[in-house]
């Protein structure tokens, strides 16, 4: 969790002094040059702009200079529902939520205040699960909360299964962020297949989600932000290996477990 902090506050002080670049995804080819990536701003493999109309729910975490640090999701009009890990050592006055922005340039939508931060009390760190938190906001948003899976959705997580990731984060690994929401589709991985990648992977806390030769894939700057499968929030961005390596798929927090969680500090 340290280290994932660390490396995202570290990405923040690049954007900071960086001419922001489009882009949440990566390729192999850009990891492995991400100057090449910036100057020639393709269309990132596998990843392609979003429409924040057509996913409203779709939410940002700055400081309070207005730094984008983590993704996030509306699941009730005055909540968010994100990763621990980049809100656990955080007070509320030192986070905002952007919704129904597209754009980081831009200055539409809606920034709320954060008033309440609440953590997974079996958190401890991204690589041993329950990687997941909900803020309290100081307003109502407009945007439509997600729907959030729960235990009936186990057909959501099968293996080979199109997820939608969504970010404003790094378009390649060690890269900048994106300064336009991204969105990619990823399969969902196996339990068999993600153990395999990861030794620390726990099958009810976490789902895997990518293709076996990488080139898609979430990274820094879009930890908290939501993997969708059939307008159900599945995942959270948690971890990985990097960024769209190969043998390396995102891991996600398992929405579905703490689902009950989740929803009683959303409200019904
Ligand atoms: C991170 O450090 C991070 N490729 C986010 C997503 C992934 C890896 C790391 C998944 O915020």
């Amino acid at each position: 969790m340290a280290d994932t902090r660390r490396r995202m506050w570290s990405m923040v002080g690049l954007l900071a002094v960086a001419t922001l670049s489009s882009g949440l995804l990566t390729t192999t080819a850009n990891a492995a040059d991400p100057d090449t990536s910036e100057t020639k701003a393709p269309p990132i493999v596998g990843g392609q702009p979003a429409k924040i109309a057509e996913h409203p729910w779709v939410v940002y975490l700055t400081d309070t200079q207005g730094n984008q640090f983590c993704g996030g999701t509306v699941g009730r009009v005055n909540k968010i529902v994100t990763a621990a890990h980049c809100v656990s050592d955080e007070k509320p006055e030192a986070i905002q939520v952007v919704a129904g922005r597209e754009s980081k340039q831009a200055t539409d939508g809606q920034v709320a205040k954060v008033t309440g931060i609440w953590v997974h009390p079996a958190y401890q760190n991204a690589n041993s699960g329950a990687d997941v938190a909900v803020l309290t906001l100081d307003q109502e948003l407009p945007q439509p909360p997600l729907a959030i899976a729960s235990k009936d959705d186990g057909a959501l997580y099968q293996a080979g299964k199109t997820s939608t990731v969504l970010g404003w984060g790094a378009t390649a690994e060690g890269g900048q962020a994106s300064d336009i929401l991204q969105k990619a589709e990823v399969p969902v991985v196996s339990d068999q297949e993600c153990q395999k990648a990861y030794p620390q992977y726990k099958a009810d806390a976490m789902v895997c989600a990518g293709l076996p030769q990488g080139g898609v894939d979430s990274c820094q700057g879009d930890s908290g932000g939501p993997l969708v499968v059939e307008n159900k929030l599945v995942g959270i961005v948690s971890t990985g290996n990097g960024c769209a390596r190969p043998n390396a798929p995102g891991i996600y927090t398992r929405v579905s477990t703490y689902h009950d969680d989740v929803q009683a500090q959303l409200g019904s």
